[in-house]
């Protein structure tokens, strides 16, 4: 006879003779909220007050097994009971209890079955300590128990390392007992009677000892000091396992100790911030709905762009045919895809199979007139809007009825370019970012004609790319490249008023990038820039202080970085070094200018460069280029290297404060009143106490 009651809306028990089964439905992901908490706690105490209950099983329904604790209670008032408290229960139960894991088992919910007395897998499972992307460490016993299971060095890696591992690795590792296939809630019951059968050992992890490792910790430490100085939650990590040798009850004290000190973190709140701005970007109106089939993609351009792109859509398992001029362009082309895809080989993110199973779906073309069958067709040529305007003119009368006909112009006007079509309602911006197989931002750019389905298409393809689409508008540069050519502006008033190229970089790294703006410039090629400025030039404004002169000499003598051996760096010797002639070029410009150089701290360049992104990003949104603050950014942290754990430019602004940030402005305001003004949008923000925060709870 089986009695099933449930506890809450969340938490069922099902009780078989002397088996009694806990459920977990929590959906989407069966995070451990505080429903959940509640009626664990609730359904241990119960079973272990019920005689004829001989083990306990704990599984729960839909997709995956709990994958951690409820994200969007962190940074509100903590509820009890706490899940430490919860899963300690659970381990001091009298009554043996065992745990069912299917889907992915994540941070808390890792941690609720290492409480468990024995964990059986389902095959497919992935386990994992995700926590440290949050700015947080497993702070529910994870960093006290999984040692005892699996080691330090195991849990050193998972918990560092953030990345889950499947099934079999974990029990290899020990961190689960067995793996098996099936429904968790008939395993549950098979588990259950080996249980009472005796042939499935269950014991409390705690009861477990844990072996000293001196060497890793220290080694471990020494390599988190060198690689992430900029992160707190890693070293904090190091800390909580070096306790697990420590009798349970107080490693885990230490443990929680060093969770709450990250809790209270500026990082958690911008890793947490990050995590949810990835999703909300593309929960938009205008990214759901009705959308187009994209079955074949052709793409035009065999340069870095257009092989880039092509390696990101036959990774997602897109065939693509590509269009060049000439075999010499096309040779260029399968050349770079190839190189692209063995690399993921070599990086180990694909196979042997899957890489010929991607050239395979290759089609290299002369003839544009072959892109009549495909369902979306990616322009990716030289940044010009007479040959643009040709190539549309072209595939308006060769592509299909309903083909999607998209440019990746990093700058230039969609309507101008949709304009050259009859079919200006198929044509949008999809604008990708160097190396577009590897960074995950595709701006989604909306023409004025632009039908739904098309931009809904357009977030459908985003996602089987695995890339984070954002809603931009038209204007130049959209959203992340109009902020940056207005922040590069001020990098360069820095540098024209005192400030080295090397100085700023190391100041912008301290704050957090992972390459200071000379040295992307260099990697990516000082040309592209100069050529951008060139293409402009008629638009630049002649009251600017000063344009960036030293950029233009400097490329003038054939110094593009690394490709050419010297930009702001000289790469002849074993490490990059500051380029003495580079240097002597910003000094005759001062000269020539009448600057006297003045000194300017680390903190005075991260100011005026954080300050002059924040002042364009408001302006972003401020015209609805960008739809909310969390799109610009996601747009800095997906496309631009802006760090994560400041969760963007306009995150980053509410933490520096309005009040701050205005004052700020109106002190540079008077150095240079046309470049440093304040938004309006800003003003209005600081009389009505809002943040941005409360803008994109706005919508
Ligand atoms: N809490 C709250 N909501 C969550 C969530 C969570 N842990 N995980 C996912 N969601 C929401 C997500 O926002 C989205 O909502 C929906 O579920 C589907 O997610 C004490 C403190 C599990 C691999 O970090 O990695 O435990 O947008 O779109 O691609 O030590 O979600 O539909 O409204 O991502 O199939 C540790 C985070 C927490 C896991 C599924 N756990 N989640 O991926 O779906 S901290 C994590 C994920 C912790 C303890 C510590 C993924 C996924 P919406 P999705 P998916």
């Amino acid at each position: 006879m089986t009695d099933t009651r449930a506890l809450n809306d969340n938490i069922s028990i099902e009780q078989s003779g002397d088996i009694a089964l806990i459920c977990i439905n929590n959906p989407p992901v069966n995070a451990s909220g505080l429903l959940v908490r509640q009626g664990l706690m609730a359904a241990i105490t119960d079973l272990n007050a019920t005689a004829e209950v001989k083990v306990i099983a704990i599984y729960a329904a839909g997709r995956t097994f709990v994958a951690g604790a409820d994200i969007k209670e962190f940074g509100k008032p903590p509820v009890e009971p706490f899940l430490p408290d919860v899963f300690n229960a659970i381990e001091a139960s009298s009554i043996p209890v065992i745990s069912i894991l299917h889907g992915t088992a994540l941070g808390g919910g890792f941690e609720l079955a290492l409480a468990t007395h024995a964990r059986i897998g389902i095959e497919g499972l992935k386990v994992g300590l995700p926590e440290v992307n949050l700015g947080l460490l497993p702070g529910a016993g994870g960093t006290q128990r999984l040692p005892r299971l699996a080691g330090m060095a195991f849990t050193m890696d998972m918990a560092l390392g953030g990345k889950p591992v499947n099934g079999a690795t974990a029990l290899e590792a020990g961190a689960i007992d067995r793996l098996v296939s099936g429904d968790p809630r008939k395993v549950a019951l098979s588990a259950a009677q080996e249980v009472i059968d005796g042939t499935l050992p269950t014991r409390p992890t705690g009861s477990l000892a844990v072996e000293a490792d001196p060497d890793l910790l220290e080694a471990t430490a020494n390599k988190l000091r060198m690689k992430q100085p900029h992160l707190y939650s890693p070293h904090k990590i190091v800390e909580a396992v070096a306790a697990s040798v420590k009798p349970l009850e107080e490693g885990l004290q230490i443990e929680r100790a060093a969770f709450l000190s990250c809790m209270d973190t500026p990082q958690r709140a911008g890793l947490i911030h990050a995590f949810f701005g990835e999703r909300a970007v593309s929960n938009i109106p205008e990214a759901k709905g009705d959308t187009r089939d994209i079955a074949k993609v052709g793409i035009i351009g065999g340069g870095t762009m257009g092989s880039g792109i092509a390696t990101a859509c036959l990774l997602a398992g897109l065939p693509v045919r590509m269009i060049e001029v000439a075999q010499d362009g096309l040779d260029r082309g399968l050349a770079t895809v190839t190189n692209n895809l063995e690399g993921a080989v070599k990086r180990g993110k694909l196979t042997e199979a899957k890489k010929d199973a991607a050239l395979a779906a290759f089609q290299p073309s002369l003839m544009m007139e072959d892109l009549s069958d495909v369902d979306l067709v990616i322009e990716a040529v030289f940044e010009s809007m007479d040959v643009k305007r040709d190539i549309f003119g072209k595939l308006d009368v060769i592509c299909k009825e309903g083909a999607i006909l998209a440019s990746n112009t990093s700058y230039l006007d969609i309507n101008d370019i949709a304009a050259c079509t009859k079919r200006p309602q198929d044509v949008l911006g999809l604008h990708f970012f160097s190396p577009a197989h590897v960074m995950r931002l595709l701006e989604i750019v909306q023409g004025k004609d632009t039908a739904p389905d098309v931009l809904a298409s357009g977030f459908a393809f985003a996602k089987r790319l695995k890339k984070v689409g954002v809603l931009a508008q038209v204007c130049d540069g959209f959203i992340g490249n109009r902020i940056m050519n207005h922040y590069a502006k001020a990098v360069g008033y820095l540098v024209l008023d005192g400030a080295s190229p090397a100085e700023v970089d190391q100041a912008l790294e301290g704050f957090g990038l992972a390459m200071g703006p000379h040295k992307v410039g260099d990697l990516a090629g000082l040309d592209i820039g100069w050529a951008n400025r060139k293409r402009t030039a008629d638009q630049r404004d002649p009251a600017d202080r000063y344009a960036t002169p030293h950029a233009d000499r400097i490329c003038e003598q054939g110094w593009f970085g690394r490709k050419t051996g010297t930009g702001y760096y000289d790469y002849s010797g074993d490490r990059p070094v500051p380029n003495p002639a580079a240097l002597a070029i910003i000094d005759e410009i001062r000269s020539e200018l009448g600057i006297t150089p003045q000194a300017f701290s680390a903190e005075e360049i991260v100011e005026r460069y954080i300050t002059a992104m924040i002042v364009e990003a408001v302006r972003v949104v401020e015209d609805g280029t960008a739809k909310r603050p969390v799109d610009v950014d996601m747009v800095f942290l997906f496309g631009y290297g802006f760090p994560r754990f400041r969760g963007g430019p306009l995150h980053e602004a509410d933490q520096i404060g309005i009040d701050t940030l205005i004052a700020r402005i109106e002190r540079y305001g008077t150095e240079d009143p046309r470049y440093w003004q304040v938004p309006a949008l800003l003003r209005k923000m600081q009389e009505d106490g809002e943040t941005f925060a409360g803008l994109n709870r706005k919508g």
